[in-house]
């Protein structure tokens, strides 16, 4: 499609949006601040450069497609790849074994923001905030299944030094890089079946996280979050950090509450669940991710759950409250382009959200004429949204359609085809 095309398909979509009362250029100006945390793990399938071994904690990265990076440089390179195709300016999501500590072994406990020195001015250069995880898996100190709610004293006090080092580490980022970074807390903690006592590593995980964040730091600086789940493999039969766990210490404690879209059931909605929290709590995180019959990972597309979150965050006007991540890691297809399609889908479902006439539906709600309703919400699935998300490609200098795809396989003839 020649740019002449995409103006020409635009400016039809645009009265075609405005016979509906929707302003498109509007629309466009909304979705371009918006940010992304794009999450570094997919570029590696959730190694990170400890080289200590497989991945665990319950969650798994499956397949073995080829050109995966291997070292800081080859990620970033990557990374930039992958930022060059997404239209827009977005944000890193760091986890913590994406330090660099030059060949030597750091502890997890003695890391400090100098190890993430090439990360940060590598943002720095590109105008990036970074958004920051402790690393509570791929461990031997993790490997009893129990980290922060552990009742062994000498791994749970381990474990509080890593999230308190985090925190400091996602400081200096914050500083440096002019941005707040968003610190999540997730931990594999729980067990394959049942246990005889639910309550005591509960609490004790109460206790650690007060531990962890009794050092005040302001938030101009680090905004916390903390990540619940229904299970994981290995820990089908009890989660200690569940999500009602976190819900409550996130509003006894004003912290954020970090929302995966395959923590749940799958009959829950998450959608449904941003205003719930929202109404009680100040700001959240969002980990869009993709299940597939269980909290697999896949890659994010424009699924009615996607489009579901997107409305739920911009129809009720929650976009300062709400931080964006992606969390999904496929090791089945390209990893530069598993990046880009997810990125690109979910502003697709931001656009979209935008693009729908939210006011003129609600009134249509308050008048009680839900017949209305439904008939103008089923319209609306039949509007050229494509022909503006052509046009945002356009004016962002990244590829419309499927276009940016060439560069990821001239990206992997040259580059990938060369790795071990
Ligand atoms: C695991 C959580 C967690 C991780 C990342 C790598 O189920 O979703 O957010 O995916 O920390
Ligand atoms: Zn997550």
């Amino acid at each position: 499609m020649t740019p002449k095309t995409i103006e020409r398909n635009y400016r039809a979509a645009r009265d075609r949006y405005a016979e509906f009362g929707v302003d498109t250029d509007r629309a466009l100006r909304q979705l371009a601040a918006i940010r992304l945390s794009v999450h570094c793990w997919q570029g590696d399938d959730v190694g990170g450069f400890e080289r200590s071994g497989a991945l665990d904690g319950g969650i798994q990265a499956t397949g073995n497609y080829p050109g995966k990076a291997g070292t800081p440089d080859e990620l970033r390179s990557d990374l930039d790849l992958a930022f060059s195709l997404i239209p827009g300016r977005h944000r890193l999501n760091l986890h913590s074994i994406y330090a660099e500590t030059g060949g030597k072994k750091i502890p997890r406990d003695e890391l400090e923001p100098e190890h993430f020195e090439g990360w940060m001015s590598w943002a720095g250069r590109r105008k990036l905030g970074i958004d920051f995880n402790g690393t509570f898996f791929s461990h031997p100190m993790a490997a009893s299944g129990f980290t922060l709610s552990s009742r062994d004293e000498s791994v749970r006090r381990f474990w509080v030094r890593h999230a308190r080092g985090c925190r400091r580490i996602a400081a200096a980022m914050g500083r440096k890089l002019g941005s707040p970074s968003v610190v999540n807390i997730w931990i594999p903690d729980g067990s394959k079946d049942m246990p005889a006592d639910r309550r005591t590593p509960r609490e004790i995980l109460r206790k650690s996280l007060d531990e962890v964040f009794g050092e005040r730091i302001s938030p101009k600086l680090v905004l916390d979050a903390v990540e619940g789940k229904l299970f994981g493999i290995g820990s089908e039969s009890y989660v200690v950090g569940s999500h009602d766990f976190y819900l409550g210490y996130a509003v006894a404690n004003r912290k954020l509450l970090c929302l995966d879209s395959g923590h749940f059931h799958p009959t829950e909605s998450v959608p449904d669940k941003i205003s719930a929290v929202l109404s009680v709590l100040d700001e959240i995180l969002l980990h869009v991710s993709r299940g597939v019959r269980w909290d697999s990972d896949h890659v994010v597309i424009l699924s009615d759950e996607m489009r579901g979150i997107a409305e739920e965050v911009i129809w009720n006007g929650y976009l300062d409250r709400v931080h964006i991540g992606l969390d999904y890691f496929d090791a089945s297809i390209n990893r530069v382009a598993a990046w880009v399609i997810g990125a690109r889908s979910a502003l697709l479902a931001f656009l979209i959200a935008l693009l729908a006439p939210a006011q003129k539906l609600r009134e249509l709600e308050k008048a009680g004429d839900n017949t209305s309703r439904l008939a103008l919400m089923e319209a609306l699935k039949g509007l050229p949204f494509g022909a503006v998300w052509d046009y945002r490609c356009l004016a962002a200098g990244v590829p419309a359609g499927d276009g940016w795809m060439r560069q990821v396989k001239e990206y992997e003839r040259s580059v990938l085809a060369a790795r071990a």
